[in-house]
Order: structure tokens, then C-alpha cells, then sequence
């Protein structure tokens, strides 16, 4: 792929669907588009699969916000909307490339095998650091906005160390995190040392309450040139364009171009958390114009269009969701309360003095409750 003529590209910042510059491979209406820079050559078996994963992830997430309404979770942050940027992405990486999350990347964690109980272990409030990191290339949620991008470069950094290794890292991140000074520091970084990592950024349109139109005067992909690396937009609730996006961004980092800069561009069609209330921002039709994007639609409609699958094949994802939310609802209501004292537990790899005391102090306290 040759990515230099993307460096010239300009799109109207509302990407709408007669956007040139929006990288698209599926229509909203299901029908399939070729782009010159981003072939993408996948068996209908692959297509069936990438659809299974748009419609599961998207019956853990309405099971988890629901279960977040009945206390079960203290909070919950949506993915509605965003499904086929994460699953196309995540679907494009290798098992050994390493993968950057915020909060919100259900679907990556999903794609990197991390099992949802384990996210929702998080969202109760019973496990402080999620997973094992390695085990999954998936690093752990973090909800400071941007600071994993410094994270992702770092990483990245540490592997031009193995001459022999060509990983590639990859870093979620959102519309509001590029207004944060440490995602800019990022890019100067992966920039100057030409690192493998690219910048996957969902623009959702919504940070919290604050529209992107009020964050950026100029299309957010386009920022990738300022600091001297490509960057391409792409339809975000396309699963097939984010796919091949992906794919052609990690060939270029993998192959020492240094870092490439992704502008899924896509819309929260949920609240920003369950915390959250976005009729009080943002207008019903914004909403009602999304629905007719959505993710899942286009996919189904072009599987059955093109005889690709049947109505046997759609069912059968249908019920294999249904069991998937059943698994999870039991899983996280009986699940149990962690031992308090646990807290105090991996924060220093030889302990500290301090903490020591502070634990013993707790201890104590708890004790003084009596045996419950
Ligand atoms: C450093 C930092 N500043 C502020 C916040 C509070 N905060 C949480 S989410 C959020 C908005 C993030 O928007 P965006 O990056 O577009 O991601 P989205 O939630 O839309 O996926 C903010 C400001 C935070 N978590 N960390």
C-alpha cells in the first residue's frame, strides 16, 4: 500500500457518507465498495465470523448495562455504536502485537480472548487490575484519558530492541483524549523514534457532553501530518474498511515506517457511561441518523443480499448470544465479595513499611466490627 498520497487528502468534518476521504468498504445499506489503497481479500466464512462478533459483543454490552441497572455493576460504559470499529481493528492484529485499551474497548478485549467476566469483575468493583496483561496482549483498562498513549509508544519503543521482532502495538483511544496533552506527546514521541504503534482513534463525536466540532477545526486525522506520520479516516461502524485500515497501517509500522494514526469515525449511540445522561446535550435526530449506520445492519444485510448466509445461520448467532448473556448474568451475580484486605495487595513488588501499616491498621478496624 502506498499510504504518502493520504497525506493530501482533506474531508468536510462531518464525514457524512458522501465523505471522499472516509475510507468505506460496506455501505450503509450493505453493499460492497472497493478502494483502491484498501483491498481487502477475506473468505465469506471470515465475513459470517466478523458478524458473530459484532452481534455477541453487542448482547454483552446490552446485558452488562443492564445488569448495572439492577446494582449489579456500579458502572458501565457502553460500546453500542462502536462495535465494528473494535472488532474490525482487533481482528486485524497478530497474536503477539500488544494492544492499548481506555475503558471502553469491550470488543478489543473481546477479540484478544480476555473473558467478559472478567470486565464486569472491573465494573463490580471486585478486581482492581483486570487481567494478566501478557496473557492476552491486551494491557489493563485505563481511565485517565491519554495516558496509555505514552504507554503504547513506550512499549513500542522497547521493541525496536529485538531487531528480529516485528509486533506492533496498537492504542484505543477517543476524540476528547487527542485534545490531552499526553496523546500529543505521544505522537512526538513515536514520531521521533519512528516507533511501531498505531494510533486507533474512535471518534465517537462525544466527549461526555462536548462535541467534537468544538475540540478540532480541522478533521482529527488530519493531525497525523502536523507530526510527520499518515493518517487515514475511516468509516467506524464499517467493520470491513476497519479492518483493512487496520491491517494496511500495522504492515506499515511492522515494516519500520514508523507510526500511523486511524480516525475511526464513528458515533456513541449510547450514554457515555451508565452514569451519564446524553438527552440533556445532544438531540434525539443526531441519534435516529446514527441508527440508520449501524454496525450490525449493514454486515447482515450484505451477508443475506449476497447469499452469504441464511436464516438458519442468523438464528443460530441469535441463540449463541442469548446463552453468552445468560452465562455472564449468572456468572456476575454470584459472584464474591473480594476480601477487603486485598486492596493492599500488589501495589509494591516487596511491600513498603507504610503500606504494612496501613494494612495492619485496616486489619484492625474490620476486626473491631466483630464476626458478621
Ligand atoms: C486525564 C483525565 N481527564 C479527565 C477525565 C474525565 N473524563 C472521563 S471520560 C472523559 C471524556 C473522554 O472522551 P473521549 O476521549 O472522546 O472518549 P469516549 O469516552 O467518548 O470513548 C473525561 C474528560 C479523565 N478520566 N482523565
Amino acid at each position: 500500500m502506498t499510504v504518502d498520497s493520504l497525506h493530501h487528502t482533506v474531508a468536510p468534518a462531518d464525514a457524512g457518507p458522501a465523505d471522499p476521504a472516509l475510507v468505506q468498504l460496506l455501505t450503509p445499506e450493505g453493499q460492497r465498495r472497493e478502494h483502491p489503497n484498501f483491498p481487502l481479500l477475506l473468505d465469506d466464512a471470515a465475513i459470517r465470523d466478523l458478524y458473530r462478533d459484532l452481534v455477541l459483543l453487542r448482547r454483552f454490552d446490552t446485558e452488562a448495562t443492564a445488569l448495572q441497572r439492577q446494582g449489579e455493576l456500579g458502572i458501565w460504559a457502553q460500546v453500542l455504536g462502536q462495535e465494528a470499529a473494535q472488532i474490525g481493528s482487533a481482528r486485524a492484529l497478530r497474536p503477539t502485537d500488544m494492544a492499548f485499551p481506555t475503558y471502553r474497548e469491550h470488543g478489543v478485549a473481546w477479540c484478544r480472548g480476555v473473558p467478559p467476566e472478567k470486565i464486569l469483575e472491573l465494573f463490580r468493583g471486585i478486581n482492581f487490575g483486570g487481567w494478566n496483561p501478557l496473557e492476552f496482549r491486551l494491557a489493563p483498562y485505563t481511565i485517565v484519558i491519554g495516558a496509555h498513549t505514552l504507554h503504547a509508544v513506550g512499549y513500542a519503543m522497547a521493541l525496536q530492541r529485538e531487531p528480529h521482532n516485528d509486533d506492533a502495538v496498537i492504542v484505543y483511544f477517543g476524540d476528547g483524549a487527542a485534545s490531552e496533552g499526553d496523546v500529543n506527546e505521544a505522537f512526538v514521541f513515536a514520531a521521533s523514534y519512528n516507533a511501531p504503534v498505531v494510533f486507533f482513534l474512535q471518534n465517537n463525536q462525544w466527549a461526555i457532553s462536548v462535541p467534537e466540532s468544538r475540540q478540532s477545526r480541522i478533521p482529527l486525522y488530519q493531525r497525523a501530518k502536523g507530526f510527520g506520520f499518515p493518517g487515514v479516516r475511516v468509516d467506524g461502524n464499517d467493520v470491513l474498511a476497519c479492518l483493512a485500515v487496520t491491517d494496511a497501517a500495522l504492515q506499515h509500522v511492522r515494516s519500520g515506517q514508523g507510526p500511523f494514526l486511524i480516525e475511526a469515525f464513528t458515533y456513541r449511540m449510547g450514554a457515555h457511561t451508565t452514569s451519564d445522561d446524553p438527552t440533556r446535550y445532544r438531540l434525539a435526530d443526531e441519534l435516529e441518523k446514527w441508527k440508520l449506520r449501524d454496525p450490525i445492519e449493514r454486515v447482515k444485510a450484505y451477508l443475506s443480499r449476497s447469499g452469504l448466509a441464511d436464516a438458519e445461520f442468523f438464528a443460530s448467532v441469535d441463540v449463541e448470544a442469548e446463552a453468552l448473556a445468560d452465562r455472564i448474568r449468572s456468572a456476575c451475580v454470584s459472584m464474591p465479595d473480594p476480601d477487603p484486605l486485598a486492596m493492599f495487595d500488589h501495589v509494591y513488588a516487596d511491600g513498603s513499611p507504610m503500606l504494612d501499616a496501613e494494612r495492619r491498621s485496616y486489619a484492625e478496624y474490620l476486626a473491631s466490627f466483630g464476626e458478621a
